[in-house]
C-alpha cells in the first residue's frame, strides 16, 4: 500500500503544537528509516536542544519501567512536559516486555503532557545508537522539558544509553548479583546517579555499601573536579524515593551546566552521530551498483598483484566520495 507522503514541515509544526499523532508519525518515520528522514531531521533541527535527556538503564526486571512511570508522575506534579522512549535493543519487534510496559504506562495515557513511545531496533542501519537520538529530537522539538530513555542493560546498551543522555541513571536491585555485574559491565563508569530500587527488599543497604566500596576504588569519578554519583534508594512500585532521584538529577544538571560538561557531552554525542551516519552512508555506497563495480575491479587488481589493499581502499574511498 502506498502510504500518503507526509508533508514534513506541516507534521513538525503540528508536533510543536503538541499533537500526539504528529509526534507518533514522526517517530515512526525515524524508526522505519524512512527516506523522509533527512527532511525530518532538517525540519526538527532548529527546534531542538531545549529538553533535558535522562537515560535509565539496568538489568532486566530491576524496575526501570516502574521507575520511569513513577518519575513521570513526579515530573507531572511539577508541571513539566515529559517524553518517554522505551527502547528494546534485544527484540526485533515489540515483544511481551514492552507490552507489559504499555500496560504500566496506561496511567499516563490520557495526559496530554506526556508522550510515550516504545521502539524496537528492527535491524536499523547503525542500530539503535543511531535511531534513538533522532526519536529524542522529535520529543525535544515537541516541547518536552525532559525526555526519559529506558533501555534494558544488555551489553553495549548501557553505553549507548549513556551516549544518548545528559544524565544516566543506573538502576540496581538487591540480591541480583548486580554489584559484580556492574563492575564487569563498566556501568560504574557510565552512571551519573545510582538508584538502588526495591529497597523494600532485604539486602538493599548491602547493595548500597557494595556500590560505595566499588566507587571508592577509583576510576573516572575519583578524579579531581569529577562528578561523584550519588546513590539513591527507591521503592518504585510504591512511588517512594522518586523525589530524591529528581533532586539528584537536578543537582547533576547544575553540575553539567556549571562545568561546561553539558556542552562537551552534547558535542561528543553529535560527533558520534555524524560518524555513525557517515559510516552507514559509505557502507551503503559500497554496496550500490557503482560501488560494488568499483570494489570488484579493485579486488581483481589486488589479486593480480597490480595494487595492494591499502592503496585500493584509498582508491575506493575516492571513488565513493566524488
Ligand atoms: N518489591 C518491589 N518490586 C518492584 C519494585 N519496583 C518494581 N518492582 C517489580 O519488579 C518487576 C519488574 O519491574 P519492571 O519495572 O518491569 O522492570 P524493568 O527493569 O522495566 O524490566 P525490563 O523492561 O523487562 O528489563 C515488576 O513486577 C515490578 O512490579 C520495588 O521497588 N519493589
Ligand atoms: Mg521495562
Amino acid at each position: 500500500m502506498a502510504r500518503r507522503v507526509a508533508d514534513v514541515p506541516a507534521l513538525v509544526e503540528r508536533a510543536r503544537d503538541g499533537d500526539p499523532r504528529a509526534v507518533a508519525r514522526l517517530i515512526s518515520l525515524v524508526e522505519d528509516a524512512s527516506p523522509l528522514l533527512r527532511d525530518v531531521a532538517a525540519a526538527l533541527a532548529p527546534h531542538t536542544g531545549g529538553a533535558r535527556i535522562v537515560g535509565l538503564t539496568g538489568s532486566p526486571g530491576v524496575g526501570k519501567s516502574t521507575s520511569t512511570s513513577a518519575l513521570v508522575r513526579a515530573l507531572r506534579a511539577r508541571d513539566l512536559r515529559v517524553g518517554v522512549l522505551a527502547v528494546d535493543p534485544s527484540s526485533p519487534f515489540s515483544g511481551g516486555a514492552l507490552l507489559g510496559d504499555r500496560v504500566r504506562m496506561q496511567d499516563h495515557a490520557t495526559d496530554s503532557g506526556v508522550f510515550i513511545r516504545s521502539m524496537a531496533s528492527r535491524g536499523h542501519l547503525g542500530g539503535l545508537a543511531w535511531a534513538t537520538p533522532q526519536a529524542v529530537r522529535v520529543l525535544d522539538a515537541a516541547g518536552c522539558d525532559i525526555v526519559l530513555v529506558e533501555t534494558v542493560g544488555v551489553g553495549q546498551a548501557e553505553v549507548e544509553v549513556a551516549s544518548t543522555a545528559d544524565t544516566t541513571l543506573v538502576l540496581l536491585a538487591p540480591g541480583m548479583g548486580d554489584g559484580i555485574q556492574a563492575a564487569k559491565a563498566g556501568i560504574l563508569e557510565v552512571a551519573d546517579v545510582f538508584v538502588v530500587n526495591k529497597a523494600d527488599r532485604e539486602g538493599a543497604d548491602q547493595t548500597v555499601r557494595d556500590l560505595r566500596y566499588m566507587l571508592s576504588l577509583g576510576g573516572r569519578h575519583s578524579e579531581p573536579g569529577a562528578w561523584r554519583p550519588p546513590i539513591v534508594k527507591t521503592v518504585a512500585s510504591k512511588g517512594e524515593g522518586l523525589d530524591d532521584v529528581l533532586a539528584a538529577i537536578d543537582k547533576h544538571a547544575d553540575w553539567l551546566a556549571r562545568t561546561g560538561q553539558l556542552d562537551r557531552r552534547r558535542r561528543a554525542r553529535a560527533a558520534a552521530e555524524i560518524e555513525a551516519i557517515t559510516l552507514a552512508s559509505l557502507r551503503e555506497r559500497i554496496t550500490d551498483v557503482h560501488g560494488s563495480a568499483a570494489l570488484d575491479t579493485l579486488a581483481a587488481r589486488v589479486v593480480a598483484g597490480a595494487t595492494d589493499p591499502y592503496t585500493a581502499a584509498d582508491d575506493l574511498l575516492a571513488t565513493l566520495t566524488t
